[in-house]
């Protein structure tokens, strides 16, 4: 049936006094106001929507600046709840103007008869949460106040604009008009002498518009940002063939997607292209005129490594430098401070050509500030400009601003929301905060909101905010509040998730640094739609996991916790590993376990490209053994370190490791060598430690051949293979040599009892398991030879052993035996550090570009491994990708 013959049930407000009594009171007829109200009023809810403004929608009300258009593609910028909607509207452009999405919401509201519960020309004036009656109360400027069950901001990301922050403003004779605050009558600028101040998007859009109607502008640009051409015009026939073919799985791609857009997860990283290979992708992306496309489409490191991002943003320079005709105006609209996408880039319509033109100058505010605004005009600390008019495109008190506004909000216990923010937004999901119970945000600061295609994330918060109200009343329940353990733990995940993206990396109002004295952080949530929208569902599934419920009687529930505790990666890898079903590895046999570890390794990201890259024969315990190096591209001799693999000595070889130690070959500076150790069960104990030892011993004498520095070598490895470098550590140092200078030990097996804590929390779920460390150890060694400090180091005498790293995962059997190794190594005079990596698994250090936030953790070992080879800790630099590799035999 039809969504809007669906009969609503009319909202069924009532009055007791001069007070509206409502079940839902939202603020904001914009896009999620909108259809938050539908759906209330579906659900049975009274409602009443609270709207400053004189119509509906929201941002798109009030944003009537000249070339004001949306910079998603408007058949992914559309409401997607009702079929027939979808197919009621066609949009005229890919970018819908500002009057036609206008038009859109005005269709809507009449659709579903929504006008009827709003209140227009209504501010906002403060919200109380009364404990007793479980209710807010809501004060306004315009008629009754509200009292409602809860209280629902809708209040949009960019609709509360930054004052002016400059001198003089007041004193300025001339016209004065914010972008953010259109006139709706328009403005007529022919003939005069224009300032605008600022190049975001609203700055980059309208610039074009107003240099063709003005007699002279001046632009002000404190920060150059990216942008490219929208190429606007009829819907790409591509991605209208796709949304016309199946509008269900289109709109069900994008709600699973990262930005909201259904566009693929990239897997191809920038390395593995040629130059040419990487500019016809650009050029694809730069003619598509597509946001969301050039920033997940071309390589997969662009949005997650600097140097991934740089090639890309180089490319966009050249373009920029091909239009751009003065040099001074070129250099200074060239952004160079910033990785590309980590500000929010704009899509533009002759922006740069702009600049050609007679009629206009850029003053660069970096070179000469604003100093103030005169009767005149605008004076820098070098020049006066006299204008007429000046615009200020100089954006919004971003994310938290528009709640902030409507103040105070008062919670439970007098609390106020501006204190409990003071130094930076806190929530859960970016939905609700501890302390204000039924207080729900949309698109509020801790969600994807600006990150992504905010129709499908308003429609997905709008979803589970009603859906939530729902399931409260049919449980009993009245009141709903994040508690401090679950909204904690979020701000955790916010942060882990802020290490994905390069966001961080810049001064921007997505961390609150447009605004003087806001507190600094990245708002939005960074680990996407798909995963975000996966979490909310997740906290539903497990029972309302950090929610504190109540009714009447004294009912009560609250399962406090947690949601996320795994890091944002490493949460999605095990997912996929989840989603493939396999069955257990240790049900595989050796040889099956070994194809299935190769087909895997297949589908990993290529390893970087190092120097060069070799293979050889060295000599083990009991013949030859191959190995590969990795040097680095720096010129040598570089200090060697001996690598021995993962995979509980039954699997894996000198290559399995590969993007692991191409990856610490960049960042030491120094060679690595894998060695291919036998392997049970064809060579069960003690063939692995005493052909660790022999060839560390080996490549120490044959250091000058293999290029490398003569003296001692180092020693690293993973799980079995970090078993391995400890034993061999231990054989040096008992047999007279080679010398040892630092070793470095990812999750190692250090004993053989099952019976730590680690073993037991991590028993089952986290890939490497408990059955598939019996199994490893069962093939590899007799249960009389596991008390061999040989197979079980810590069993050894430590003292006098080289200084090491060791890192361990929480969410590894393994984690309490590495702890503990580290320790008694401490204990016994061996100078240690520990990388104890929280929310980690057993293979994240490995997952080189997969497990993102592993980077630091490999920062800090290849800056001890260099501290234990003598070398100043940090490299000159690894950000940009060294000369092409070359493959050649090292020995
Ligand atoms: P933005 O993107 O915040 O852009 C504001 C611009 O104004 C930006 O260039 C700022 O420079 C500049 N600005 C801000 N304050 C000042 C002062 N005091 N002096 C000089 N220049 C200043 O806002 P928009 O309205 O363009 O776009 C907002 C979003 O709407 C956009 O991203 C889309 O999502 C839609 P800065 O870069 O801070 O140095």
């Amino acid at each position: 049936m039809p969504e809007a013959t669906v009969e609503t049930r009319a909202s069924e407000a009532t009055h007791s006094g001069s007070t509206q009594q409502v079940d839902v009171a939202v603020v904001g007829a914009g896009f999620a106001g909108l259809y938050i109200l539908h759906r209330l009023r579906k659900a049975g809810f009274s409602a009443v929507v609270l709207e400053e403004a004189g119509d509906v929608g929201g941002t798109w009300y009030w944003n009537r600046y000249p070339g004001a258009r949306c910079d998603i593609q408007t058949i992914d910028y559309s409401y997607t709840f009702d079929p027939e909607l979808d197919k009621a509207w066609t949009w005229s452009e890919k970018y819908a103007t500002q009057p036609e999405i206008l038009r859109y919401l005005g269709f809507v509201a009449d659709r579903y008869d929504l006008r009827r519960d709003i209140r227009f020309g209504t501010k906002v004036k403060q919200a109380t949460w009364d404990d007793a009656s479980e209710r807010w109360l809501i004060t306004t400027d315009n008629g009754a106040n509200v009292s409602c069950r809860h209280y629902i901001m809708a209040t949009g990301c960019l609709s509360s604009p930054k004052p002016p922050e400059i001198d003089g403003v007041k004193d300025f004779k001339g016209e004065v008009y914010f972008t953010g605050r259109w006139p709706h009558e328009g403005v007529n600028l022919k003939g005069k002498r224009v300032a605008v101040i600022g190049t975001g998007s609203s700055g980059i859009q309208s610039i074009p518009l107003i240099a063709s109607e003005a007699a002279q502008l001046t632009v002000f640009q404190r920060t150059p940002n990216f942008a490219l051409p929208a190429g606007n015009g009829p819907q790409p026939e591509d991605r209208r063939t796709f949304f016309e073919t199946d509008r269900a799985a289109y709109r069900e791609q994008a709600r699973w997607s990262l930005a909201g857009v259904p566009y693929p997860q990239q897997t191809v990283v920038s390395w593995q292209l040629s130059d040419a290979e990487r500019r016809e992708r650009f050029e694809k992306a730069w003619a598509a005129g597509d946001l969301v496309h050039i920033l997940t489409q071309l390589w997969a490191d662009q949005g997650v490594d600097v140097d991934g991002n740089a090639i890309l943003c180089d490319l966009i320079r050249e373009k920029i430098g091909e239009v751009v005709k003065d040099p001074e105006t070129l250099a200074a609209l060239t952004p160079q401070d910033h990785p590309f996408g980590s500000k929010r880039p704009c899509l533009d319509t002759n922006y740069y050509a702009t600049y050609n033109r007679p009629n206009v100058t850029l003053v660069n505010l970096r070179q000469e500030p604003i100093k103030e605004i005169t009767a005149g005009g605008i004076s820098t600390d070098k020049r006066s400009f006299d204008v007429d008019v000046i615009v200020f495109a100089t954006g919004f008190d971003a994310m938290t601003g528009a709640i902030l506004a409507v103040h105070p909000i008062t919670g439970r216990g007098g609390k106020s929301l501006s204190s409990v923010w003071a130094h930076g937004p806190q929530s859960y999901l970016g939905l609700t905060v501890a302390g204000f119970p039924n207080l729900f945000m949309i698109t509020g600061p801790g969600s994807p909101s600006v990150l992504s295609n905010m129709a499908v994330s308003i429609e997905q918060h709008a979803d589970w905010v009603v859906d939530r109200l729902i399931a409260l009343r049919d449980a009993g329940f009245t009141s709903m509040e994040a508690t401090e353990t679950a909204q904690a733990g979020w701000a955790q995940h916010m942060a882990d998730c802020s290490m994905l993206t390069l966001h961080r990396l810049a001064n921007t109002w997505y961390t609150g640094a447009n605004v003087p004295g806001k507190a600094q952080g990245v708002m939005p949530y960074t680990g996407g739609v798909g995963p975000y929208r996966s979490i909310c569902n997740e906290v539903v599934g497990r029972g309302m996991l950090g929610f504190h419920l109540k009714g009447p009687g004294g009912a009560e529930q609250c399962n406090d916790g947690e949601i996320v505790r795994l890091q944002p990666d490493v949460r999605l890898v095990l997912g996929m590993l989840a989603e493939m079903n396999l069955p257990p590895i240790e049900t595989m046999g050796a040889a099956g376990a070994r194809d299935f570890l190769n087909e895997f390794n297949k589908g990993r990201p290529a390893g970087r490209p190092v120097g060069e890259v070799g293979e050889g024969m060295l000599q083990g315990a009991d013949g030859p053994l191959p190995y590969k190096l990795y040097r680095p591209a720096t010129p040598g001799p570089h200090p060697i370190v001996v690598y021995f693999h993962g995979g509980g000595w039954v699997l894996g070889d000198h290559e399995s490791d590969d993007p692991f130690c191409r990856d610490m070959c960049r960042r030491t500076g120094m060679i690595f060598v894998s060695v291919n150790y036998r392997h049970a069960p064809e060579h069960r104990f003690p063939a692995a430690p005493e052909d660790g030892y022999a060839a560390t011993r080996w490549i120490s004498e044959h250091a000058a051949d293999l290029g490398g520095r003569p003296g001692p070598v180092l020693v690293a490895g993973w799980s079995a293979g970090a078993n391995v470098a400890a034993v061999t550590c231990q054989l040096a140092r008992d047999r007279g040599g080679p010398q040892i200078a630092g070793q470095l030990l990812l999750s190692p097996v250090t004993d053989c009892i099952f019976d730590r804590p680690s073993y037991v929390e991590n028993a089952t779920g986290y890939f490497l398991t408990r059955g598939l460390m019996y199994w490893f150890w069962d093939i590899y060694c007799s249960p009389a030879d596991r008390t061999d400090p040989r197979a079980s180091p810590i069993r050894g005498k430590l003292e006098g052993l080289p200084p090491a790293f060791v890192t361990t995962a929480e969410f590894d059997p393994l984690r309490d035996e590495g702890i503990a190794y580290a320790e008694a190594l401490a204990k016994a005079g061996v100078p240690v550090e520990q990388l104890k990596a929280r929310g980690h698994f057993h293979s994240s250090f490995v997952m080189v570009d997969v497990v993102i936030t592993g980077v630091p953790g490999r920062i800090k070992m290849a800056e001890a491994l260099r501290r234990f080879a003598g070398l100043p800790a940090q490299m000159d630099t690894v950000r940009r990708a060294p000369p092409p590799e070359v493959n050649a035999a090292a020995s």
